[in-house]
């Protein structure tokens, strides 16, 4: 595994506590730049299962999840990147697992904003080590499409409704509430944003409320990808309505993460874990594909029809 081209400071992971997140630069070398730049378009132009699912074609947005299972630049991200011991500097934890990776990538004109959501509610896990690593392949500005965040808000006691960039009806029906308008509001709150290069990242707690603006430039793409990395106080919850797993994982209700979909990456990894994905690219598994399809119907029709 490679060592970032420097270490966090004291400064930048006590940002991180106090902010729940930091724009952290110079952390990734040219190799891995060009080689997940790269990827990305691959996987633009060719998209996984979850990305035909998540991408919204009439308005050029682009998204993906778990491409890592399928693609072996996005695995060996993972597994030989420093993203990993990046995110422990934050995390500061005995065990770190791969949650998972995600792409949002707009095109120049792409109109499609990212609506102001914390990312923890979206997701089938509890506790408060988890963090995502969000890397731009392009330079953003806070005005266009750079993502923006409500400072401290990942301290706050409110749990958001998951709105997603297609506002997902199944990641929506859910009794939380709605997240903040914040847009219509942006003078009430404290806000961070940074003007960014091709290369630097942002670092942030999965509590976070955060959101952008679509891609306003005419002659540049926007191509972002996250990785996130959990810690040790992170357990497996299922609950509806989180993001549909369409692999096997072999976890119940309360244990901690691991397994062939959240692999443990450091301190060491772990052959049981990583050797089927070393074999080979894993598509999705058609019987959980049939069980989440199956989960996803009933829990919409237990739900009253103005959700
Ligand atoms: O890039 C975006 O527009 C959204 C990214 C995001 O919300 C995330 O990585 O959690």
């Amino acid at each position: 595994m490679d060592d970032p081209l420097r270490t966090l400071t004291g400064e930048e992971i006590e940002a991180y506590d106090r902010d729940g997140v930091i724009c952290a630069r110079g952390l990734f070398d040219g190799k891995w730049l060009e080689r997940m730049e790269r990827a990305v378009d691959r996987i633009v132009e060719q998209p996984t299962f979850y990305g035909n699912q998540v991408s919204m074609q009439g308005a050029d947005f682009s998204g993906d999840l778990f491409v890592w299972k399928q693609d072996d630049d996005f695995r060996d991200f993972i597994y030989d990147s420093p993203a990993a011991r990046i995110a422990n500097a934050v995390l500061r934890s005995k065990r770190v697992c791969f949650f998972y990776d995600q792409l949002f990538v707009k095109p120049p004109g792409c109109h499609v904003a990212t609506p102001w959501h914390q990312d923890s509610t979206f997701w089938p896990i509890r506790g408060e080590q988890v963090c995502s690593i969000w890397l731009t392949c392009d330079p953003v500005t806070r005005e266009s499409s750079g993502l923006e965040f409500v400072r401290g808000s990942h301290r706050w006691p409110n749990r958001y409704k998951a709105v997603t960039p297609d506002h997902n009806a199944y990641m929506k029906a859910s009794d939380l509430e709605d997240p903040p308008d914040v847009e219509a509001h942006r003078g009430d709150y404290d806000l961070l944003g940074w003007d960014m290069e091709r290369g630097d990242a942002l670092i942030f707690n999965g509590l976070v409320v955060h959101g952008s603006t679509g891609n306003y430039t005419t002659d540049r793409p926007r191509r972002a990808f996250t990785s996130r990395w959990a810690g040790d106080d992170i357990r497996f919850d299922p609950r509806h309505p989180t993001m549909p797993l369409f692999w096997e994982h072999g976890l119940r209700a309360g244990d901690p993460l691991g397994g062939p979909l959240f692999p443990q990456i450091l301190p060491e990894t772990l052959p049981g874990e990583a050797g089927a994905r070393a074999a080979g690219p894993e598509p999705p598994d058609p019987a959980r594909l049939r069980q989440v399809g199956e989960e996803v119907r009933t829990h919409m029709q237990s739900r009253p029809a103005s959700t």
